[in-house]
């Protein structure tokens, strides 16, 4: 039995919090599970420093990602080649996986327009700021792989709790109930909508029960066990391109985390929550968790734990470096991408910006 068919409300686990297995391990090779485990750890060791360096002023507003790292990967990990992944705006560690460099991550919260650029046959579209808005977009872009019978691909949307109470999440569930398109819905329920709490966002008693009105599958898996994530996603993803004569395409994933730190860079979370809340999820941390399974398992130790330590911190040094040593980008391109021709309003504020530049100069829009 598939492991999608259960009640919104029977969560999906694989490990426990000391990573003793309670449930059904997923059928993932070896290698891929320790590599799961280093895109943990890079994704955890990059949320660091790029705190570190907003912090010093070498980068903008950053929205960190720690706590989230076993969601962000392991419904990554399960994506092939070939499918569409819909971020929002804090999934660095996700994108990692479909081979964006973290220097095109740094860059584009630096506010470098070239972050925007997406490797060829990565098949991300770009971060998605206004909430909710991907959703009908990677809707429509799972429409347009059915209408062009290449429903053998899926796309994978990612959002928050706090966007299943915008329209975008209804009108995009809806047209994918209707039209049954190759989608999976990945909520990243992190407990937090900024400074609003789950319990003040909706009256469901699960984000994944919503699927029902959509007449689509919800399922529900603690989000911050890597191996049930990789497990439900491999399962909405295979049903979204090969479903059984009585199955829909669509799935809503629910997957139920904590982010550790705070909204963004410019949010201080210690205004709106308590520190016990923060520690008693700490104690749920995805990457201790399947550390543990690795090692009793016998796919890590010491040496091979070491070993991923130091090529973790070399590798987002260099990316570090390589964002920075990049050349300043010109101001001039924030005009430049948003349409392929400006339209007159973007123009006009083009033409304004060029004669105050001519009159003040760089120094006059730079503060150092
Ligand atoms: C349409 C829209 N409204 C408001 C905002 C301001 N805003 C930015 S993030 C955020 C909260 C989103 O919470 P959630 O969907 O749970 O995502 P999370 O950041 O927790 O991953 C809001 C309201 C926005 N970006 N877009
Ligand atoms: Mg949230």
């Amino acid at each position: 039995m598939s492991v999608l068919q259960r009640d919104p409300q029977d969560q999906v686990r694989v490990l426990d919090e000391d990573g003793s297995v309670v449930g059904d391990v997923p059928d993932i090779d070896d290698e891929t599970m320790v590599e799961m485990y280093r895109y943990m750890r890079l994704a955890r060791h990059f949320d660091t420093r790029a705190v570190s360096l907003q912090r010093q002023g070498r980068m903008g507003t950053y929205p960190p990602l720690s706590g989230q790292e076993g969601a962000q990967i392991g419904s990554a990990v399960a994506l092939a080649e070939d499918d569409w992944m819909v971020p929002s705006y804090r999934e660095h560690g996700a994108a990692l996986v479909r081979g964006l460099p973290l220097k095109q991550t740094l860059l584009y919260w630096m506010g470098h327009e070239k972050g925007n650029e997406m490797p060829e046959g990565a098949n991300i579209f770009p971060p998605a700021v206004p909430i909710a808005s991907q959703i009908p977009h990677a809707t429509g872009a799972g429409w347009a792989l059915k209408l062009r019978e290449e429903a053998d691909k899926a796309v994978m949307c990612y959002f928050g709790d706090g966007a299943t109470s915008e329209g975008d999440f209804h009108e995009g569930l809806n047209f994918a109930g209707v039209f049954d398109t190759p989608n999976v819905f990945f909520c990243n329920n992190n407990q937090w909508a900024i400074s609003v709490p789950r319990e003040r966002q909706t009256a469901s008693e699960t984000l994944a029960q919503k699927a029902v009105a959509y007449g689509i599958d919800g399922i529900q898996v603690d989000g911050m066990d890597p191996l049930a994530v990789y497990a439900v996603t491999q399962a909405a993803l295979d049903k979204a391109k090969n479903p059984q004569e009585d199955e829909c395409r669509p799935t809503l994933i629910e997957a139920v985390q904590y982010r550790f730190g705070a909204h963004t860079t410019a949010d201080d979370p210690t205004v709106y929550r308590d520190d016990e809340e923060v520690e008693k999820w700490k104690a749920k941390d995805p990457i201790p968790r399947l550390e543990t399974f690795l090692r009793e398992t016998g796919r890590l130790d010491d040496e091979s734990v070491d070993a991923i330590e130091e090529s973790v911190k070399e590798q987002v040094a260099d990316a570090i470096d390589a964002a920075e040593s990049d050349p300043r980008p010109d101001p001039s391109e924030m005009f430049e991408y948003a349409y392929a021709e400006m339209t007159p309003e973007v123009e006009a504020q083009y033409e304004e910006f060029q004669a105050l530049h001519e009159k003040f100069g760089d120094e006059g829009f730079l503060r150092e």
